[in-house]
């Protein structure tokens, strides 16, 4: 079993029903064990589109790398992502974060996510739920990497509606 931790972005349609069915999908293929809290962040990249919900999860999970991103696309495609550009809005980004600790650098998956460190949206929701997580690159812990990325202001907690961030929970997490 391995330790993946994904983050998940939302900002066409109903995001935080995308973020929720997403993690629905997620829960039937891998065991998922911590979710954070919704954000809702400003664009980074490409300014000119709405505004993001970005969330964290972690799972444990006996898919190697490559079949976890295969979930994540076959997700994405199912809730009704189009190939765009780079940055496009998007009903659904399913990034793997970390898998492990292994560094994974080919032409279709690099993990750790080579632009974590520097995305308050990933950040925050991350630190969240593993503040003493530690890069396997830097050795620096997500809880300092967050103390000192730029951008924190356009990454607000989602007011949640009655239920909470997402109807589906792992187990143990109230
Ligand atoms: N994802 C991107 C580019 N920019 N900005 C926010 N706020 N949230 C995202 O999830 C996001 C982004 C590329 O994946
Ligand atoms: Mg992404
Ligand atoms: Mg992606």
């Amino acid at each position: 079993m391995v330790t993946a931790y994904l983050g998940l972005g939302s900002n066409l349609g109903d995001r935080q029903g995308n973020l929720s069915q997403a993690i629905e999908r997620l829960s039937r293929r891998v065991r998922l064990e911590r979710v954070s809290s919704l954000y809702e962040t400003e664009p980074v990249g490409y300014l000119a589109q709405p505004r993001f919900l970005n969330a964290a999860c972690r799972v444990s999970t006996d898919l190697s790398s490559w079949e976890l991103l295969a979930l994540a696309k076959e997700i994405e495609a199912v809730l009704g992502r189009v190939p765009g550009f780079p940055n496009a809005p998007r009903q659904i980004d399913i990034d793997i974060l970390f898998y492990g600790d292994q560094v994974i650098e080919t032409p279709q998956l690099t993990v750790p996510h080579p632009r974590l460190a520097e995305r308050a949206f990933v950040l925050i929701p991350l630190a969240e739920i593993a503040p003493e997580l530690v890069h396997p690159q830097t050795g620096h812990r997500i809880g300092e990497l967050v103390a000192r990325v730029a951008g924190a202001k356009g990454v607000q907690k989602w007011k949640m509606g009655a239920g909470g961030p997402v109807s589906i929970k792992p187990e143990g997490q109230t």
